[in-house]
């Protein structure tokens, strides 16, 4: 427990450090985080704004999902999923619906029956920061499985998602769109 504590400070303090940053970079991250994937998330409309980035990396018992997001509206909720499709054309449009390999019901991502880039909803703060670290079992980030979430596509939706509504939770329309590439 005391171990979990300490990565989990560390990974806190180096998304902070790296919030800002516009352009990739290797080292973003102390080597002992290291993700696997990550993603760089834009608005989709033309101001093409960078809110932050996301990243991904496996851990025992599944993948973590973490990041962080900037330029939101204070005290807002939003949707945070992965799409199926990794393209972020058409105002995000084209990155398709959830991904869903084991053909689930839309859902909370804690509960069995949520599609695979089921995600817990982004609340900004009074700054209009988002945070989000989470596990999910049912993804890997190996390209070669067909549960790979490599070259895919986060959506951020406008709205927050109520884990109810078919197919998607009612989230609203596409508000930003990161395709998850090699770290
Ligand atoms: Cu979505
Ligand atoms: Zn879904």
């Amino acid at each position: 427990m005391k171990k979990l504590l300490a990565t989990s400070a560390v990974l806190a303090s180096a998304i902070a450090l790296t919030a800002c940053q516009t352009t990739p970079n290797k080292q973003d991250l102390p080597a002992e985080i290291q993700p696997a994937l990550k993603a760089q998330i834009q608005t989709v409309d033309v101001s093409k704004a960078h809110l932050g980035k996301m990243y991904l990396r496996p851990v025992q018992g599944g993948v973590q999902v973490f990041g962080k997001l900037t330029g939101l509206n204070p005290g807002s909720t939003y949707a945070i999923h992965i799409h199926e499709n990794g393209t972020c054309a058409n105002k995000g449009k084209d990155a398709g619906g959830h991904f869903n390999p084991l053909n689930k019901q839309h859902g909370h991502p804690s509960t069995p029956e949520s599609h695979a880039g089921d995600l817990p909803n982004l609340t900004a703060d009074a700054n209009g920061v988002a945070s989000i670290n989470f596990v999910r079992e049912d993804i890997s980030v190996d390209p070669r499985v067909a549960n790979t979430v490599y070259n895919r596509a986060f959506i951020i939706h406008a709205g927050a998602d109520d884990y109810v509504s078919q197919p998607a939770g009612n989230a609203g329309d596409r508000m930003a769109c990161g395709v998850i590439e090699e770290y």
